[in-house]
């Protein structure tokens, strides 16, 4: 018998119980060791068989590590097929998550048992796939097409109780899946049940199809695999047979399978775990953190006392005046009133975390006893000192010591203390309780057990943590300035501003730079602009009317004017009919003589410019790899999932072509398009950027 399912009878029943840890994927052992479980219970005469898992769940999917690689039989859709046609009577029991082909299996089966906590939800299209072992042929035909279409179309989880609900499963009880399933498979026995195949069932009532594809194609924003879901589902209404509708599924799941787009959400899964995965940390503890201390209460401020609040941790925060106490105790409340709202928090937590879980003070004394304290003050350097000189006066020994600066050095900042080793960087991006991101700046003296401290504080955050170096902007930030003078420079030479954001939200990006800017605030840039002038080289191209535009005093949403005008009330914003001449008085001065750009160039330009920015700060060490890139840019500034990343989209789009575009484009401007020289040495050794992930 195969090692990963165990075969046990237990009188008349079969009992298989898969033992793959951690999630009893569905690799070529565990399908070949069901099919082995079935054929022999047939062979002993057993009556009926029971399906489970051991340890935290039932099948949590096919295993994502054998895609790409030449299939291995036992396929899956073959063995759910073989599992339903069984004379006997198969019994699911699932805890845990039942997933994709997990809950497939589960649906081959002919009765379906949970106990309260089970979820389960067919997430292949997270992956760039669809679920392609019957799931979309099966599950309407239990569930009804509407509640199948909504469930594989957005790849939701949804718990025992719902499941009950669409008639998902058939039971659900408290207990440990093989004790519920083995008395349901008795009880199923007993009262002589018949075996009952879902895909025995009559097909599933039609819907507007067409209309339904249409719409998941425009919420997907480019990705594919959801709306082709919708064809696959389709077929279960409307093709001659059951194993017609297969058939279709088959196909249609194969056309995914070979997209870039199931490549670079693949990337995106494995890589969103590899992040926090690093060496240096490997044997450190982190230190416990039971009360976090926040310094200053605006947006940010108050942003992360949001996040620790909601993680259960005791938050104290430390403003200036009694006016500012009030304001941040307000945004903070603000923030909570939306989790309420939402249903994330009962009005118990509500009081609960507004009342004695947070202290808002002036005094920074009341920080004494944190154990941990993110700064998020002001971003000018001496602010920051005289911050960190009070944080050293008045935080215990061994408290981890935070900045929340985007841009400054936070080697800088620490000697303003008498501990260094305790200080790091940890960037949140705004608003700080939504926003997944968490950039954990790794400082030169700071200590292993900070540098863990500060990503358990992220897991327990719920963000995706990941670690950067020192540099102007960190990574996230450095790689947005160098795209987005890329798009300056093109609206600079002639393309307009709008050309720039279509192209780019045609991409997938949610917004494009100059709808960004407008959002984030004209003026915070041109303050960096400012700072960054006295030290620019004079061979830096600049373009001005971004400043003509500030100077005007249009910063965007909170004036009411940027890029576009914004009418109260009302989302998003119309083009600002005076940019243009300011774009136009610009090119006069500079003595550009303006062209036309293709989409296609615009984005070209946009891309390789964010490519070779990435390829740099990886190539110096600020990012350990690539994966580390493409998940900032992922969770904190809109990249499309499904192209995995910059990273991942240039080795999916060819390293040779961006650096040869990167070269041409240099003709023009020599100084903006220096080529990264970890992108010229991969381009020339044949190598991709997904090799510096490998072993990672
Ligand atoms: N295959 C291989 N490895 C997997 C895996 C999978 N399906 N799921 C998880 N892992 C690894 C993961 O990389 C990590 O490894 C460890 O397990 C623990 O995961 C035909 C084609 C199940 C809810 O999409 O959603 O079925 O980092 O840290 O927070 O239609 O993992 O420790 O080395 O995430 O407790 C559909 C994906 C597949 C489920 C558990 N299934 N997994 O979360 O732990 S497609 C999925 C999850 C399919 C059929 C098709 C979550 C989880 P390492 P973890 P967790």
């Amino acid at each position: 018998m195969s090692e990963a399912i165990a075969y046990e009878r237990v009188g008349d029943i079969a009992v298989l119980k898969a033992q793959n840890p951690p999630v009893n994927a569905l690799g070529i052992d565990v399908r070949k060791g069901l099919l082995a479980g079935i054929e022999r219970a047939e062979e002993e005469g057993a009556k009926a068989v029971l399906i489970y898992g051991e340890g935290k769940t039932y099948f949590a999917g096919a295993d994502i590590r054998e895609f790409g690689k030449p299939p291995q039989d036992p396929y899956l859709p073959g063995l759910c097929s073989r599992i339903e046609a069984s004379p006997l009577i198969v019994v699911s029991a699932m805890h845990g998550t039942a997933l994709g082909g997990g809950l497939e299996v589960a649906l081959s089966s002919h009765y379906r048992i949970a106990v309260p906590t089970a979820k389960m939800g067919l997430p292949e299209v997270n992956l760039g796939i669809l679920p392609g072992a019957g799931g979309t042929q099966r599950l309407p035909r239990l569930a009804g097409t509407e509640a199948a279409l909504q469930m594989i179309t957005t790849g939701r989880h949804i718990g025992a109780a719902e499941a009950l609900d669409k008639g998902i499963i058939d039971r659900i009880e408290e207990g440990e899946p093989c004790e519920i399933g083995l008395a349901y498979a008795q009880e199923l026995l007993d009262a002589g049940a018949p075996r009952r195949a879902v895909g025995e069932m009559p097909a599933p009532e039609a819907v507007d199809f067409d209309a339904i594809y249409e719409a998941t194609l425009k919420k997907g924003r480019g990705q594919l695999s959801p709306a082709t879901a919708v064809r696959a589902v389709q077929a279960a209404v409307e093709v001659e047979s059951f194993e017609a509708g297969l058939k279709r599924e088959r196909a249609l799941f194969t056309e995914l399978m070979e997209s870039d787009q199931r490549q670079g959400l693949i990337h995106a899964f494995f890589s969103e775990r590899a992040v926090s995965k690093l060496p240096e940390l490997e044997g450190v503890d982190p230190r416990e953190v039971a009360a976090m201390g926040v310094v200053g209460g605006g947006t940010m401020g108050a942003g992360i006392a949001t996040a620790a609040l909601l993680a259960g941790l005791q938050v104290v925060l430390v403003e200036m005046t009694d006016e500012g106490v009030t304001a941040a105790r307000g945004r903070i409340e603000g923030n909570l009133q939306g989790a309420l709202k939402r249903g994330k928090i009962t009005q118990v937590q509500f009081d609960q975390l507004t009342g004695e879980a947070l202290t808002v003070s002036t005094d920074y004394a009341a920080l004494g006893q944190v154990d941990l304290v993110v700064e998020a003050v002001f971003e000018d350097m001496g602010v920051k000192r005289e911050v960190f000189g009070k944080l050293d006066a008045h935080c215990k020994q061994g408290a981890v010591l935070a900045t929340n600066t985007s841009y400054l050095d936070v080697d800088e900042i620490a000697v303003a203390t008498s501990r260094p080793q305790d200080v790091i960087g940890l960037h949140f991006f705004s608003p700080a309780h939504v926003m997944k991101l968490l950039e954990v700046v790794v400082a030169q003296k700071t200590a292993p057990e900070v540098l863990a401290t500060g990503f358990a504080l992220g897991k327990r955050l719920k963000k995706v943590a990941v670690r950067s170096g020192i540099c102007d902007g960190f990574i996230g930030n450095r790689i947005m300035n160098a795209y987005r003078k890329a798009a300056e420079y093109v609206v600079l030479d002639g393309a307009s501003p709008y050309q720039v954001d279509k192209v780019v939200t045609t991409f997938g990006f949610p917004m494009g730079p100059f709808a960004m800017g407008d959002l984030a605030g004209l003026d915070i840039n041109w303050a960096a602009r400012k700072r960054r002038a006295p030290t620019r080289n004079p061979r830096e191209r600049v373009p001005r009317f971004y400043e003509m535009l500030c100077e005007g005093g249009d910063f965007g949403q909170k004036t009411g004017k940027g890029f576009y005008v914004y009418e109260a009330g009302k989302r998003g914003g119309v083009p600002n009919p005076e940019v243009a001449e300011l774009i136009a008085r610009d090119q006069e001065q500079q003595g550009v003589t303006p062209r036309e750009f293709s989409d296609a160039e615009v984005l070209r330009r946009y891309m390789c410019a964010m490519v070779n920015e990435a390829a740099k700060v990886v190539g110096e060490g600020i990012a350990r790899r690539p994966l580390d890139v493409d998940m900032v840019m992922l969770f904190g500034y809109g990249f499309p999932r499904f192209w995995g990343g910059p990273l991942k989209w240039a080795d999916l789009q060819g390293l040779d072509g961006i650096l040869t575009d990167i070269r041409s484009f240099a003709v023009e401007d020599e100084f903006f398009w220096q080529p990264a020289p970890l992108l010229e040495r991969l381009v020339a050794e044949g190598r991709t950027f997904g090799d510096l992930n490998k072993g990672a």
